[in-house]
């Protein structure tokens, strides 16, 4: 018996939580080795290549998904900034690398993450979006506030969601301090904006795949 092993490149698991993997690859494939020879092939692309439609129609388990076509709205808050902007150029590295038009990607600052919901209500509704990425970081802070504001911020995203059903992507960071909440926009621990676009994008095509969702592309100008 032969095996093909598949992995990613490390050059490519710059925004991925890769510590999973670099637990259970190596047992893999000494499990693997024991029973037969293995290849082992390096993923040239490894986040078009993780995001599979499981019993997809195409009758293949290594669909392609891309975010070509499609458009997507970052609503993105302005709190603990600097950390936020380092999500926002993960989802939109992850957008690119997954072909997104830089056209297609519009992104709206709101104050806080508390007005997070709102606003990616309204850019759902408005019906230009196939979907919307919402980014955010809220830091534990010396007041009750935090508790308050990351339950609403979560809450009214889900509701966005399944109000309008346009697909909503949580990557909102909740830390218990700012170390943390670096961790979670880099490349230690991944970055959850590059997270969030890459499930935006998973999302867009199962629904398009599954459902027959048609990407909003036709008479509709952004800006
Ligand atoms: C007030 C507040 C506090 C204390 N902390 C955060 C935070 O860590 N992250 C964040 O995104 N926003 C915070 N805010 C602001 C609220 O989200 C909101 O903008 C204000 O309460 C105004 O409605």
């Amino acid at each position: 018996m032969r095996f093909v092993f598949a992995q990613q490149k490390p050059d490519q698991s710059r925004y991925l939580n890769t510590s999973y993997q670099s637990r259970t690859l190596p047992n893999a494939r000494r499990a693997l080795s024991a029973l037969g020879p293995i290849t082992i092939l390096n993923l040239s692309n490894c986040h078009t290549q993780d995001l599979r439609l499981e019993n997809s129609q195409t009758g293949t388990d290594q669909a392609a998904v891309s975010a070509k076509g499609f458009r997507f709205a970052i609503v993105a808050s302005r709190w603990n900034a600097s950390v936020v902007s380092r999500l926002i150029e993960g989802a939109r590295d992850a957008l690119a690398e997954l072909s997104a038009d830089q056209n297609s990607i519009v992104v709206f600052r709101v104050p806080g993450s508390f007005e997070i919901p709102l606003c990616a209500l309204k850019a759902a509704e408005s019906g230009k979006f196939d979907a919307v990425i919402c980014l955010g970081v809220i830091i534990r802070g010396e007041t009750p506030h935090f508790e308050y504001i990351a339950a609403e911020t979560a809450r009214g995203i889900g509701a966005a969601g399944l109000k309008t059903g346009v697909p909503l992507l949580f990557g909102v960071i909740t830390a218990e301090n700012e170390d943390q909440a670096n961790d979670r926009a880099g490349v230690k621990l991944g970055n959850k904006g590059f997270e969030a676009a890459t499930a935006a994008v998973e999302l867009v095509n199962l629904y398009r795949e599954a459902f027959g969702t048609e990407p909003r592309t036709v008479g509709v100008a952004l800006g």
